[in-house]
């Protein structure tokens, strides 16, 4: 697939006709708009009543199977969520920024401000009894999945009240159901296909999400992990955030294939919009059904665009042009997108809409407030969460050789 994609330039239209043939199995581009969906008839009154939504004809390209369903039902009150969702993780996401410029947040932070509609639109899809594994792009899903702003950015501060009692800091932060944050390019994908061993064998209808971005594609533990996947038929959905680009380096010059959906062998697979929030919970639905129902695992794609650099500490704009950042921001904007819906389909005005993003700018205030009054751990406590307690070993060393710890 060509980078023209994520960009969908005015020429969209021309191009989209043309027949193209990409590894062999697709004919068209992908929409990555993210408002392109239509609302079919007319809006019921109650929030809690099911409608339909006719996504784009583009949003899919499928590998070795049938594509999703381009209908999507949903409800008033799941669309006024997913945006209250998508604005309070982009509210949090630019906290975080801001207090690693202030230096308040040290050591690694990566942001996932661009790409909210695939954190979002996958757990309006799926439930906590399915798990979820991710690497760099975590803090979205570490709240989503049981944990709380404040417990992201108390974490990250190194503050007792962090998720992971201040001793973890970004990318380590964990919940019953979300299995981190990690920051080994591609080690959670064969962690992510042993969770999902783990569900086939204790007999559960679940599925686990392993993500991992475009960078992280070419790792030789992605193919293993694909293999015994596919070999044992685990519920196990590889999902690629493919946002164009690793640390560094365009997708275009690091992979042979970047149709990413279409690695997996024998595995089929599903490339979405991933801008569209719609477009990615379909997507997500439709790989728990596939999965849930005995096929085996499933490579999904998802087309997205991070704004910011890899981390705090890559600027994002040697390997990238701040014109094509700034294209992607003011035309495919995904909280913009669903807010176009909102808008265009009458669910909220313009004044709603403004009023949730403030009513999220000040839950995220607050949290950060309340994180910042939090101390650190103190030192006792990093002799704990070690070893599982009761587990633990009669000493343990410190730091230099005479600092040792009897349990
Ligand atoms: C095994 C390993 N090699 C290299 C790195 C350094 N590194 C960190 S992120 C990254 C590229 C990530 O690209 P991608 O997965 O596309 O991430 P994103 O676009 O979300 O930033 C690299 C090479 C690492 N963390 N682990
Ligand atoms: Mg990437």
């Amino acid at each position: 697939m060509s980078f023209r994609v994520a960009l969908r330039p005015a020429r969209a239209q021309a191009l989209k006709a043309t027949s193209l043939r990409v590894a062999g199995v697709q004919s068209r581009f992908l929409e990555t708009s993210a408002a392109a969906s239509e609302l079919i008839g007319t809006l019921p009154e109650k929030g809690d009543e099911e409608f339909k939504v006719k996504l784009s004809n583009d949003t899919f390209h499928s590998y070795r199977c049938d594509p999703p369903s381009l209908e999507v039902s949903t409800t008033k009150d799941k669309m006024i969520e997913l945006y209250s969702q998508m604005t309070l993780m982009r509210r949090m996401e630019q906290a975080c920024d801001a207090l690693y410029k202030a230096k308040m947040i040290r050591g690694f932070c990566h942001l996932a401000i661009g790409q909210e509609a695939v954190a979002v639109g996958m757990e309006s899809a799926i439930n906590g009894d399915d798990r979820v594994i991710t690497s760099y792009r975590c803090h979205p899903f570490a709240v989503l999945r049981g944990g709380t702003v404040k417990g992201v950015i108390a974490e990250l501060l190194g503050r007792e009240d962090g998720m992971s009692k201040g001793k973890g800091g970004s990318m380590h932060i964990f919940t019953p159901s979300f299995f981190g944050g990690n920051g080994i390019v591609g080690a959670q994908v064969p962690v992510g296909a042993g969770i999902a061993f783990a569900q086939k064998y204790l007999g559960n209808k679940t599925v686990t999400f392993a993500m991992y971005g475009d960078g992280a594609s070419n790792q030789g533990q992605v193919f293993e992990a694909y293999n015994m996947a596919k070999l044992w038929n685990l519920p196990c959905v590889f999902v690629c955030e493919n946002n164009k680009y690793g640390m560094g380096t365009s997708a275009e010059r690091s992979s042979q294939n970047t149709s990413f959906f279409t690695r997996g062998d024998q595995i089929p697979g599903i490339q979405a919009n991933g801008m569209d929030v719609l477009s990615v919970h379909q997507a997500c639905k439709f790989a728990k059904e596939w999965t849930t129902s005995g096929k085996g695992p499933l490579v999904l794609e998802f087309v997205t665009y991070r704004y910011g650099g890899h981390s705090m500490s890559d600027p994002g704009t040697t390997y990238r042009t701040r014109d094509e950042i700034q294209r992607m921001r003011s035309t495919q904007d995904a909280i913009n997108g669903i807010k176009i819906y909102l808008n265009n389909w009458g669910i909220l005005n313009d004044k709603e809409t403004k009023n949730i993003d403030k009513a999220a700018k000040a839950e995220v205030e607050q949290a950060v407030t309340e994180a910042k009054e939090s101390k650190p751990p103190g030192l006792e406590k990093f002799w704990e969460d070690v070893y599982f307690k009761g587990t633990e070993p009669p000493f343990m060393r410190g730091r230099t050789q005479d600092e040792i710890k009897y349990f």
